[in-house]
């Protein structure tokens, strides 16, 4: 396959670490662009059925709810849907998959002043295996992200053993110790690639500035396209609690494409539920992923 976005280093890079970090892959004119879409999107109201938007109670504010992350923005906004589908996401995850690549997930994880941060995983634990067998994620900072605010932190090599641990369970420090972990900070504009088995994780933000990052997930498209079934289900299995607007105040919405969750059900923060739970036991499963990553009430 010809390359045109990636470097011959590049790919090494990606192969032996799992990961690869491009600096300015954006400049400073499509940041600009990306942060007045990032504000457009963060500003839209909660709506049932349509893009998901999941909340969290801040660290830094006990009862505050914060906007923890939005999925599923893709169909409902033609900048970012361009900006998904354009080469220098699409096109490098294509030459890093040695393949043509098709959209599997798109989010944007908001990590708001007193937002959480995500134990130690690998995406494919989340039970992504149900839909093919490696993903890769590209990761655009918005925001600046830095140690202190919670920015990703990656083991090299560690995507070669295949899953560590068990699906829906974050991997414990006998697996990983908290030293293999490296930070990660990124400038806006900056990207980082990576596989769906690198081990990965990050701190909450305690400080009072936003990181916010943007993370498009794509398979092989010879994997088939499962973009679509992945959000029906992630509907069913980790719907979006809505809070709507009455005339005494605000209380939670229920009404979900075809779905109603039952009342007090607990739901995670960061708790990175990615997953789909088509057992009969899904709700046990959920609990147990949910509570390892720590187990909280959605706001
Ligand atoms: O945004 C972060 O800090 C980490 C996100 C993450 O690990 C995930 O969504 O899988």
């Amino acid at each position: 396959m010809e390359r045109r976005f990636v470097s011959a280093s590049e790919i090494e890079g990606f192969e032996c670490d799992g990961f690869v970090i491009v600096r300015g892959l954006f400049d400073q004119d499509e940041v600009t662009r990306m942060r007045a879409w990032t504000d457009e999107v963060q500003a839209w109201p909660e709506r049932p059925g349509e893009y998901m938007m999941y909340f969290e109670e801040s660290l830094l504010e006990p009862g505050k709810r914060v906007l923890n992350r939005l999925e599923n923005y893709y169909p409902y906004h033609r900048g970012w849907a361009e900006l998904l589908d354009d080469d220098k996401l699409k096109g490098r995850v294509g030459e890093l998959l040695g393949e043509p690549p098709v959209l599997f997930k798109d989010k944007i994880n908001f990590k708001m002043p007193g937002g959480d941060g995500f134990k130690p995983h690998q995406d494919q634990q989340a039970g992504w295996g149900t839909y093919a067998p490696y993903f890769i994620t590209a990761l655009v900072s918005i925001d600046e992200a830095t140690l202190e605010n919670g920015c990703l932190e990656l083991v090299a090599g560690r995507h070669k053993e295949g899953l560590i641990g068990e699906e829906w369970t974050p991997i414990d420090g006998s697996a990983l110790s908290e030293e293999s972990f490296v930070p990660c900070p990124t400038k806006p504009g900056d990207a980082v690639f990576f596989n769906s088995f690198a081990p990965h994780g990050s701190k909450p933000n305690l400080t009072d500035q936003t990181r916010r990052v943007l993370y498009v997930t794509y398979n092989a498209a010879s994997r088939g396209d499962h973009r679509a079934q992945y959000y029906a289900d992630k509907r069913k299995s980790y719907p979006p609690r809505h809070r709507a607007r009455t005339g005494q105040g605000i209380r939670l919405s229920r009404l979900r494409a075809g779905f109603a969750t039952a009342p007090g059900l607990l739901h995670p923060g960061n708790a990175h539920s990615e997953g789909v739970f088509r057992t009969p036991d899904f709700g046990l499963r959920t609990r147990r992923w949910m509570s390892a990553f720590g187990y909280k009430r959605t706001f």
